[in-house]
């Protein structure tokens, strides 16, 4: 097999990838270890920064997200017993962030991609990838019969999240990183949502998040100790701390409803400045995760793949390296800044294990710094539904 680009990931980045190189008359092949049925149910990311959803309208792939998502124009933070609204809208001039599940976004592109006539191999074997610092890379695995394959390709794209193999695949990498004493226990919990927006809260018994997806299902997570077991967490205990964390105004309670979903994700900060390694490049969580608490992953996920496929339309147009050689610094800057910006509202917002008062009111007081005045609002709100994007 041969194809101009090979793309190792059906995640985010892979899937928006070879949409958008298709756009412009660029082959690919999708490699995706797990099956259709698994990539479409994993309930992970649920916020679009403005540009993200632009994007998808205009790139023709809006029209379910437009009917199904859900624009939300602002965020409330809740702390000390109170609630505080930052007005995203009011304060970025008129932004506002989609909340619209990952999992639907991938059912979105698998079925444009597979309708386009785009090979998805699913459930690729002992995926692995060859002559990287020559013309003609090329992707091994073993396809969903057992038969052993190749696939030969000018380029390949590493778009295979934190655990895949092409990070690994590169000698000498210059990583830095950071994890946090903490984790997130997510649920999907078949219950309306209790707020029309989304509620960031801390409280001295730990962060709490009140999400949604759907006018019928809230999302909902827990800070809990890195190393929790989710066996101790039966259902009617996450209700009960949920209910705490979350309705410290006392005005309001969380609805409650069946939980559909649950699992607990680690907290950690980490960037691979080597982003590319000869014609191999990385692209998304395979080059760069970020706590969830600036909803920043899938977000950089997509500003990733644009700038690799304009660099690569250039390429096929006019043989020119430039903004491929370009490609991971145009990419870090942006990167570092959801990185602080993720890391700042993670060390805001959670109860760190060993904090003392000192810190606990030093948090409080940024956080009614931030929800009180006008250039703390607007500080966060920039980042929150994206920064200018110029790729
Ligand atoms: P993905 O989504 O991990 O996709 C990688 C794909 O590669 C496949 N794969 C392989 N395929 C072939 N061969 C191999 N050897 C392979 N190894 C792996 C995987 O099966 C998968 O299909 O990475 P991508 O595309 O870079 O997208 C990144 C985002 O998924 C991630 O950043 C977000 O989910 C992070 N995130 C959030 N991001 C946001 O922008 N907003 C949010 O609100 C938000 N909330 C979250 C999140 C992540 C969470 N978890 C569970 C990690 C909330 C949570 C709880
Ligand atoms: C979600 O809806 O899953 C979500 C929202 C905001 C975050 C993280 C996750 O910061």
């Amino acid at each position: 097999m041969r194809t101009q680009v090979g793309i190792i990931g059906a995640g985010p980045a892979g899937l928006l990838l070879s949409h958008l190189l298709h756009r412009r008359g660029i082959e690919s092949i999708v490699i995706e270890n797990r099956s259709r049925g698994y990539i479409e149910a994993r309930v992970r990311a649920g916020v679009m920064e403005h540009w993200v959803a632009e994007l998808v309208d205009e790139i023709g792939m809006g029209e379910r997200m437009r009917r199904e998502g859900l624009v939300h124009e602002g965020i409330e933070i809740s702390f000390s017993g109170g609630r505080r609204r930052i007005d995203l809208k009011a304060l970025t001039g008129g932004k506002s962030i989609m909340v619209y599940g990952q999992q639907e976004f991938v059912k979105d592109f698998v079925a444009a991609r597979l309708a386009a006539g785009t090979p998805i191999r699913f459930e690729a074997g002992s995926v692995s990838v060859h002559d990287l610092g020559g013309g003609s890379p090329a992707i091994r695995f073993t396809d969903s019969d057992g038969a052993l394959r190749q696939i030969e390709c000018d380029f390949i794209a590493g778009c295979d999240g934190f655990h895949g193999i092409c990070r690994p695949a590169i000698p000498d990498l210059a990583i830095f990183e950071r994890s946090y004493p903490f984790a997130w226990l997510g649920i999907l919990a078949e219950a309306a949502p209790s707020s029309d927006e989304l509620i960031y809260s801390s409280h001295d018994n730990g962060f709490a998040l009140h999400s949604m997806r759907s006018p019928e299902l809230t999302r909902l997570y827990l800070q809990v100790a890195p190393d929790e077991d989710i066996a101790e967490w039966p259902d009617d205990r996450i209700w009960e701390e949920l209910q705490t964390r979350l309705t410290q105004d006392g005005g309001w309670r969380l609805n409650e409803g069946k939980v559909l979903q649950k699992g607990i994700t680690p907290m950690r900060s980490f960037v691979c400045e080597t982003m590319r390694h000869g014609r191999l490049f990385l692209a998304g969580d395979a080059a760069h995760i970020v706590p969830p608490t600036g909803a920043k992953g899938m977000n950089l996920a997509a500003a990733d793949v644009l700038v690799l496929s304009r660099a690569l339309v250039a390429y096929y147009e006019s043989g020119e390296t430039a903004l491929l050689d370009a490609y991971p610094a145009a990419c870090l800057g942006r990167i570092w800044k959801a990185q602080r910006f993720s890391w700042w509202m993670t060390s805001m917002l959670h109860v760190f294990p060993d904090q003392d008062e000192f810190l606990r009111r030093i948090q409080r007081a940024e956080i009614d710094f931030v929800t009180g005045h006008e250039a703390g609002a607007r500080a966060l709100a920039e980042n929150y539904v994206g920064l200018p994007f110029d790729a």
